[in-house]
């Protein structure tokens, strides 16, 4: 079993994140997203969204999408869920992880990928749009900051996928210097609690 993955992108970190939480040592081959590596005719065979993780298993299946890939992996090792220990946090997992994706994740992409022209050779910015994605993902902070005013975690006291991917997000965010400032208390300890976990080195 492998995963290709690129080191300094976001998703490949939830997926090094959520297998380190569990213990789970893989092969990662690295993929230079720069030079297109990931484009190749090999790659798009064996993933054609050409996107970046993805896991591909000895018999040759691969499998693409982070959530996907974790997916697998709680469903053959359940000793320590990451994605709900019941039906009800299991739906609140869903819940936060969709919107850590989609309030945050997807608009901090789209502002790099707009506003940076990283990807310039293969998609068509719109600085803009990029800007505008920017300031809707800086707008959520207020809510994760309410938030985590009464929640240690996402889901209460239960740490999980979610947090690891809001966690990749806001690190990621970096990159276009969006970053929560000393206002945003409660989402400044969560995120130092949730960093000082061993898997946050990944
Ligand atoms: N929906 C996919 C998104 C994966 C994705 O956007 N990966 C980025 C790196 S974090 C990528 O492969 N970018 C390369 C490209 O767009 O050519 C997932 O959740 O895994």
């Amino acid at each position: 079993m492998k995963i290709y993955q690129t080191q300094a992108a976001p998703n490949p970190r939830r997926v090094r994140m959520f297998l380190a939480e569990k213990g789970i040592d893989i092969e990662y081959i690295e993929i230079n997203l720069a030079a297109g590596e990931n484009l190749s005719d090999e790659m798009r065979a064996k993933n054609p969204t050409t996107k970046i993780p993805f896991l591909e298993l000895d018999d040759g299946t691969c499998i693409g999408e982070t959530v996907a890939i974790c997916r697998y992996f709680e469903e053959l090792d359940n000793e320590n869920p990451l994605m709900g220990r019941t039906p009800l946090e299991k739906a609140q997992v869903e819940m936060w992880q969709r919107r850590a994706e989609f309030h945050f994740m997807l608009p901090i992409g789209m502002c790099f990928q707009h506003t940076s022209g990283y990807f310039k050779d293969r998609m068509t910015p719109v600085v803009e749009w990029g800007e505008v994605c920017g300031n809707n993902a800086v707008k959520y902070f207020d809510d994760l900051n309410e938030h985590f005013k009464e929640s240690q975690y996402l889901v209460g006291d239960y740490f999980s996928i979610a947090d690891i991917t809001l966690l990749c997000a806001i690190d990621f965010a970096r990159v276009v210097k969006i970053r929560p400032s000393a206002e945003y208390m409660h989402l400044l300890d969560w995120h130092k609690r949730v960093s000082s976990r061993p898997s946050a080195a990944s």
